[in-house]
């Protein structure tokens, strides 16, 4: 059967991009279909003030070239989302990826075609293109999630979602802002739009917990010796649960004398960012351990905010880092601005949005622009906006309606030659997404190149695989404080989604490990034909 490409490869941010380039290293005929008009992903569409990594530049970036690597300087210790849009084109120039990517072109439909094992997809401009595998690379948090409330439509004034922000850039100078939303990117673009706006009003459903960035510039010094030691640096990171190198506490919080403990805290507070809960191991695992890093946190919020009730509404009651942990400069202090209001609507949801603003606890307040800070249908959304259909035309979502259930996060039965990188089921959004994305790639590309060797057309797991997988995935979700809330892990904020702990947290290492096996022991859980 001939087809047009090998690989048809959904999304051109950096799982996209690197999937092209090491199929078309291989001798592989790829092409990518990318719904924006550039490069980068998230970092393409997240555009919003104050959006930045919260994983250090240094390890935030690829490690498969050395040159690149070498060439490329971080300036600050987290990069902002300009930088990183600036690293993916650079990528994309360099390695000369532009000319296999289609952008302006959205995905609307893949159709595996059992006589011909062959994928048939469709795009929004009228493509129709076969190809023999589909790599989705199409992010996890990348379809934005706008709340269903009542007169959104009725608002006169602009509204922005930071998941999709004006590429142009927004001036709140002089305007009245509304905020919906409390999580990673309201925390980031808070303290900037409230320095721009005449006044800001922040409704907030639950308070959040975020530890301080202490972002700097990058010390020449320092990036000379990263660069002298990046292999070390990337192999000790690949050790560690999130893919990320920072020293891990192995003591147990609750079993740390409490001055001890205390000064522990202190010191992962006074470095900034996500390494605060690692500042003991069982975090995560132990109500108790969780309270006492909790109840430092708490503290800290008391010590910033001015007002006490303002301090009392914007203390967090739930699990430290059961939601995801946010990393922000300056978000507390904000809210000691006179320019700034905090509304609490934890007990009763926004009842409606009106032609000035909104109608929240029977009072009606008033404001020029909106912004939802919403966040996203995560993992699932961007996969099941798609209309893709494996054998006898079963639909994905239709697979899916109880809650995804995948083999590794990269693949489905019913579904062959479909590769999802960075899928439901594979560590991902818990782990530092680069290496994540990297180790995804190099599988699917060796996976490839095994397959034509042995002359191979169709891979597909098999049920039990699958099935093991899943239930593998739910118990080391049990095991954890981090599947107890209502957070997007578990797509609790999108109504009627299933609720499902979605990411592998048994660690980057372990995952590394059970997909190394499977390839060893020659695809196992796989049915090659
Ligand atoms: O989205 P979120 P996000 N009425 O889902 C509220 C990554 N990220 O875009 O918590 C009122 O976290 C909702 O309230 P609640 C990172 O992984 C990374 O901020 O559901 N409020 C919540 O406060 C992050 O976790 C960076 O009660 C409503 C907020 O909206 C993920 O993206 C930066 C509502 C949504 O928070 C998502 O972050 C930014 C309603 N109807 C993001 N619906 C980095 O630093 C929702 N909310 C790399």
């Amino acid at each position: 059967m001939s087809t047009d490409f090998d690989a048809v490869i959904i999304g051109a941010g950096f799982g996209g991009m690197y999937m092209l380039h090491r199929l078309r290293q291989k001798g592989f005929a790829a092409r990518v279909f990318e719904a924006g008009s550039g490069v980068g992903g998230t970092w393409y569409w997240n555009r919003y003030p104050g959006a930045r990594c919260d994983v250090e530049s240094v390890q935030y970036s690829y490690q498969f070239s050395a040159e690149l690597e070498q060439e490329w300087e971080w300036t600050e210790r987290y990069a902002t989302q300009p930088e990183i849009l600036r690293y993916a084109n650079h990528v994309a120039d360099r390695f000369d990826l532009r000319r296999d990517i289609q952008f302006e072109t959205r995905i609307t439909a893949a159709v595996f075609d059992e006589t011909a094992n062959v994928w048939r997809v469709e795009t929004d401009k009228g493509d129709k293109i076969a190809a023999r595998f589909v790599i989705t690379a199409m992010g996890c948090l990348s379809s934005p999630n706008t709340p269903k409330i009542e007169g959104l439509a009725d608002f006169k004034g602009p509204t922005y979602h930071t998941g999709n922000w004006p590429h142009e850039g927004v001036d709140f100078t002089g305007k009245t802002v509304g905020v919906i939303g409390t999580g990673s990117s309201a925390i980031q673009s808070i303290p900037i739009m409230a320095e721009q706006a005449r006044h800001l009003t922040v409704f907030q459903r639950t308070a959040n917990y975020t530890v301080p960035a202490h972002n700097k510039p990058l010390d020449p010094a320092y990036v000379a010796k990263v660069k002298a030691h990046y292999p070390e640096m990337r192999k000790r990171a690949k050790t560690k649960p999130a893919g990320i190198d920072f020293v891990i506490n192995m003591a147990s919080a609750i079993e740390t004398p409490e001055a001890e403990r205390r000064r522990l805290f202190e010191e992962r507070w006074a470095y900034g960012g996500l390494g605060f809960m690692a500042s003991f191991s069982d975090l995560l695992l132990n109500d108790e351990s969780n309270q006492t890093a909790a109840d430092f946190v708490r503290s800290k919020i008391r010590e910033v905010v001015k007002d006490p009730k303002t301090a009392e509404i914007l203390t967090p009651k739930n699990i430290i880092g059961c939601k995801r942990l946010c990393v922000d400069t300056g978000y507390w202090e904000t809210f000691n601005r006179p320019n700034v209001t905090l509304v609490d609507i934890s007990d009763k949801p926004i009842e409606r949005i009106t032609a000035n603003g909104l109608s929240a606890k029977g009072q009606d307040y008033t404001f020029d622009c909106l912004v939802l800070a919403t966040g996203f249908d995560a993992m699932t959304g961007a996969l099941l906006k798609v209309d893709i259909r494996g054998r006898g035309g079963v639909a994905l979502k239709d697979k899916w309606r109880e809650g995804p259930k995948s083999y590794l996060g990269l693949t489905v039965v019913g579904f062959p030659n479909l590769f999802t990188i960075t899928g439901p089921g594979s560590p991902s959004v818990l782990t530092n997404m680069l290496p994540s994305i990297e180790q995804h790639v190099d599988f699917i590309a060796d996976c490839l190149e095994t397959l034509r060797a042995k002359g191979v057309n169709v891979i597909e797991p098999i049920d039990e695989a699958q099935e093991a997988w899943v239930g593998q995935v739910g118990d080391f979700a049990n095991i954890t404080l981090r599947s107890t809330c209502s957070s997007w892990y578990v797509g609790a904020n999108i109504p009627g989604k299933p609720r499902v702990f979605m990411p592998y947290i048994g660690g980057l290492p372990a995952y590394i490990a059970a997909c190394e096996t499977v390839v060893k022991n020659d695809y196992e859980g796989f049915v090659l034909a």
